[in-house]
């Protein structure tokens, strides 16, 4: 390897699936560069990762661990981020920043389809990442049908990096197959170098030549020497992987096992020498390495007891110091103190730079998202996941209320994927976000971090209904009470109105019989009488006609003219066949193919119908199906589609149109609403 001098601290996202071993992966990483004297594990709790109190209780974990490390004079910070995705979001925004990411993937093929949302992701952003295959140490399946499986779901070609020396079913080690080294695991200790096994050495040979192949792909004068077949050099070959690897024009495939530190110093040699360096990561974001001032993201917000809000920040350009000035979104706002992280350690610093993923202590201007600098530069960020479930909130603490609304508001700030939504139809607090534990996880924050005890419950629907025939209706409102008193009188006609045309007030009134004055009290009167009708949900899609009626010149008014319209319709309304209506959603769900015919039997389960049936755009081997689903059937739609997906399934959904529900759903749904009006009287 040629010397060089040392690089700008560099950010290494490791993602992948829940469990597939990425917080061991960082005690493996930690420990054999040094930074922990000895390995920890995630089942015995002594990891460095994973030692949030969160994290503990959920047995998994549910924000970034950070970590930072040195090695051969270079530093790397590491963001193990969730697998869970449920949390996705923070796997996102720590990718939106770090210059290179390692996919773990656990060796089974048909687990490989889980990996495929974020194959996804990092192509269609062009991060450079590299994938390793984990638990080589009980690896049952080949490793060339876990490639075949990872090919079907990567649009980037994968080259193996490495070649499995086996011993019966077990992988002892492997062949480099750039160096054409063999090397024999030894848990717990650096790999040794070994003879090549004889029996290797054509399938070695094979493989090599596929690697260089791939790479000819990208580089006329490579694919000139295969051609020629001529094997190009070691130096070349490393060249043009890193090349490549920056570009994300390839993704390396390596193996090993977390656990027993097996492959990690081979993975951090090709992080060392094929991660970009955070100018080239900046600059493809937009930041020009040679412009003026500090340019820096934050891409995490954490919350530490007896510190406060912790604004995570990497820096592309110039450094970041405590009590600087900068502009955030465009707006000037003073930095508070910095500190590196390590794990659950923190260390005071006072500047950060180029490359330096460094912790803001307490700003409020900040949130995950924001931009530090030149708006002019800022680059878009991420759009936030779509939410996916939904739960209604409400403080058990009459007192708490005014403050549930502000914490759920600074939560949602910290996690892109959390929305907070004041329903207007339903009257309740909603909390939208990516599932049943990422909510779960919101309401143990608002009991740690704002001391508000909260209960949840399933959104309610937003019911409607409507008339099924009109009336002709005459009233009278005449009281008498001590000096004058108050007289209206009037005749309607009330009809039912096609869907979506809401309501119609019509004046018909000849000869003056109503005077032109009380007229809009008669509209407005009437439809005050829609926002609760004869089933107990707001009337919509209804017509009024005032043809007739009398008045008295000193008892009546725009307020007997009100009154007496609320009275004729709350009379008329139970005449006209008054029927329920629901809220029907259009969906989209997004599958792999694999999976349609399974995610077809949920929507007529849930009384939707399917509309449409497509490929997926720019997703080879994936599905699009979009269907019709009442709103009253979609509170758990999730839940049933990532059981018979692996997880992957997501979807959009939008309003459509409001549907008539009758029959027993319809009574049963009046009647929990009569109970509820009933309670509240
Ligand atoms: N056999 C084996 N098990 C592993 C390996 N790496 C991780 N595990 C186990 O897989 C489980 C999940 O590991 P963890 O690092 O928490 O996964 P994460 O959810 O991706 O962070 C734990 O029980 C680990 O002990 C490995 O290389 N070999
Ligand atoms: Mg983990």
């Amino acid at each position: 390897m040629p010397q060089r001098p040392p690089s700008a601290p560099r950010v290494i996202a490791i993602v992948g699936p829940y469990q597939s071993g990425k917080t061991s992966l960082l005690e493996s990483l930690l420990a054999t560069t040094g930074a922990i004297a000895q390995r920890g594990s995630v089942t015995a709790g002594t990891s460095l990762g994973d030692r949030q109190p969160e994290a503990r209780a959920h047995g998994m974990g549910v924000a970034l661990n950070v970590a930072r490390t040195t090695w051969l004079g270079d530093s790397y910070t590491f963001l193990d981020c969730p697998g869970s995705v449920e949390f996705a979001q923070d796997a996102q925004d720590a990718l939106a920043v770090c210059d290179a990411a390692v996919v773990v993937c656990e060796p089974a093929a048909d687990r490989v389809v889980a990996l495929a949302p974020l194959l996804h992701l990092l192509d269609e952003r062009s991060i450079p990442h590299v994938v390793f295959l984990n638990k080589t140490d009980a690896a049952t399946e080949r490793v060339k049908d876990v490639l075949e499986a990872l090919r079907t779901v990567s649009a980037r070609p994968l080259v193996l990096r490495e070649v499995p020396i086996r011993e019966g079913r077990e992988i002892k080690g492997f062949v480099d197959l750039v160096t054409e080294q063999a090397w024999r695991f030894r848990p717990g200790k650096h790999s040794e170098p070994i003879e090549m096994p004889a029996g290797l050495a054509d399938e070695e040979h094979a493989a090599r030549e596929q690697l260089v192949e791939a790479l000819a792909d990208f580089d006329d004068a490579l694919l000139e020497q295969v051609l020629e077949d001529i094997m190009p050099s070691t130096d070349e070959l490393y060249a043009q992987l890193a090349q490549d690897f920056e570009q994300d024009l390839v993704v390396p495939v390596m193996l090993g096992s977390a656990e027993q530190s097996a492959g990690v110093t081979r993975l951090m040699k090709l992080l060392r020498h094929e991660t970009p360096e955070p100018q080239v990561t900046g600059e493809h974001q937009g930041i020009d390495p040679q412009g003026e001032g500090v340019a820096a993201r934050i891409f995490a917000t954490e919350h530490v007891q007896h510190v406060g809000k912790l604004s995570l920040a990497r820096v592309f350009r110039g450094t970041l110091s405590s009590n600087l000035e900068l502009p955030v979104d465009g707006e000037p706002a003073r930095m508070g103190g910095l500190f590196r992280l390590h794990g659950e350690e923190r260390e005071k610093v006072d500047a950060a730079t180029v490359g330096e993923v460094v912790a803001i202590a307490r700003t409020d201007a900040l949130r995950t998202g924001s931009w530090l600098g030149d708006p002019a530069e800022a680059a878009a960020w991420p759009a936030p996941l779509e939410p996916l479930y939904s739960r209604a909130v409400h403080v058990t603490k009459r007192a708490d209320e005014v403050k549930l609304l502000g914490a759920l508001q600074s939560l949602a700030e910290d996690d892109p994927s959390l929305r907070v939504e004041q329903n207007a139809a339903t009257h309740q607090l909603l909390i939208h976000g990516q599932g049943e534990l990422h909510l779960k996880v919101v309401v143990e924050r608002l009991a740690d971090r704002f001391n508000l005890e909260v209960e949840t419950e399933r959104p309610k629907v937003p019911y409607t209904e409507t008339i099924q025939r009109g009336v002709d209706q005459a009233t009278r409102f005449k009281r008498q009470t001590g000096g004058h008193g108050q007289f209206a009188d009037i005749k309607i006609k009330v009809r039912p109105l096609a869907r979506g045309e809401g309501y119609v007030f019509d004046d018909q009134i000849v000869g003056g019989v109503v005077p032109k004055r009380f007229i809009p009290s008669v509209g407005a009167g009437a439809e005050a009488a829609l926002a609760q009708g004869p089933l107990g949900f707001p009337v919509q899609d209804v017509g009024v006609t005032l043809y007739d009626g009398q008045y008295h010149a000193v008892d009546s008014s725009d307020q007997a003219f009100r009154t007496c319209a609320g009275m004729a319709m709350r009379e008329a309304l139970p005449l006209c066949a008054p029927v329920l209506l629901e809220p029907v959603m259009t969906v989209r769900i997004a599958v792999p193919s694999q999976f349609s015919a399974g995610v077809q039997r949920v929507v007529p389960g849930r009384r939707g119908h399917l509309l449409d049936f497509a490929a997926r755009p720019e997703w080879p081997g994936w599905d699009l199906l979009t269907a019709h689903i009442p709103q009253a059937e979609m509170h758990d739609l999730i839940i049933d589609l990532r059981s018979v997906t692996l997880g992957v399934a997501s979807f959009t959904a939008a309003f459509d149109h409001m549907a008539e529900l009758r029959d027993k759903l319809a009574d049963d749904v009046v009647e929990a609403r009569r109970a509820e009006l009933d309670a509240a009287r």
